[in-house]
């Protein structure tokens, strides 16, 4: 039996009302509904607001660089696969800064879930546009507005053809936690973009803003491994914004092309170092 009490109660350094609390909220239920031991599960970070919400949790973390979530997140689930892996990250860490290990990541296929608080801005750092704020917003360093096109993150990783694309929203805690589990239960790289309100400097995407414009997409509207439709659906946004998941497939994992993996996680293995002196010998 595991509990959300397990998963710890921890003072945070968010502002009162950010969507983080309850993607926090949302992330323990999830663990405990499927009866995750927090020594079981490892949750990996950059830098930003919503890097710090594994330190808001009892269970093995890694925090590490802006942008820098997904490369050891993969060699975590590489080393041991046994563990439940779970990338969090910002907009401007995962579709910024990190936006290259993304394309990667998708190309990979790892089994580990990656959970995306995207509040369209840089939080941490004071409120500058992030990869997907809209065009047009004003902000204290784009003071003519945003030029560029936002990034769709749902499109992006259905045309590549990601193990599963979903999206959330801060403001459903129970839709978002169910969005999580069957994220957590997937086999192969989840991507979770989860909308979520920035109080203090997104004055433009507020829980009333995203409130008016998302709806729940029904179970059945479209087979989910179809790839056409889940993209035409990726690009429904303005006055209706879909939630749910958006594709699924079944395509081999990293963790299937090794061998060794099958007999035992990496780090229950004797190092060889008989090979490795030979291989590096083979060098000189
Ligand atoms: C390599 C590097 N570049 C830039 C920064 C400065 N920096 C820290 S957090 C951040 C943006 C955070 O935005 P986001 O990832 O969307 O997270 P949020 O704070 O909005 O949750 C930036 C630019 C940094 N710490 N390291
Ligand atoms: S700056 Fe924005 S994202 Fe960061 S804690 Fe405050 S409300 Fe949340
Ligand atoms: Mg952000």
């Amino acid at each position: 039996m595991v509990s959300v009490e397990d998963y710890g109660e921890y003072e945070t350094a968010w502002c009162p009302g950010c969507g983080d609390f309850n993607i926090l909220k949302a992330v323990k239920a999830a663990l405990a509904n499927l009866a995750m031991p927090p020594s079981e599960v490892l949750m990996v970070s950059g830098i930003g607001q919503a890097g710090k919400l594994p330190q808001y949790l009892n269970c093995n973390f890694f925090n590490g660089l802006h942008g820098r979530t997904l490369p050891p997140a993969t060699a975590a689930k590489l080393a041991n696969h046994e563990l439940t892996v779970i990338a969090v990250a910002g907009d401007g860490d995962c579709y910024g800064e990190g936006g290259n290990h993304l394309i990667h990541a998708v190309r990979r296929n790892p089994d580990i879930t990656v959970i995306v608080h995207n509040n369209q801005i840089y939080g941490l750092t004071k409120g500058q546009a992030s990869p997907t704020s809209e065009r047009g917003m004003v902000s204290k360093i784009q003071k003519q507005g945003v030029f560029n096109n936002p990034f769709n993150p749902i499109a992006f990783a259905i045309s590549q053809d990601c193990s599963f694309v979903g999206r959330g929203y801060a403001g459903d805690v129970q839709h978002l936690t169910e969005l999580l589990m069957k994220a957590i239960q997937h086999r192969g790289l989840s991507l979770v973009d989860v909308l979520q309100p920035c109080v203090t400097f997104n004055k433009l995407n507020t829980f009333k803003w995203y409130s008016n414009r998302v709806y729940k997409m029904e179970e059945g509207e479209y087979a989910l491994d179809d790839r056409v439709k889940a993209f035409e659906r990726s690009l429904e946004w303005g006055d209706r914004i879909p939630l749910g998941i958006f594709y699924t497939n079944e395509r081999p994992i990293l963790e299937d092309n090794h061998e060794i993996l099958k007999e035992a996680p990496l780090i229950r293995h004797k190092p060889e170092t008989g090979r490795v002196n030979r291989l590096i010998e083979g060098f000189t």
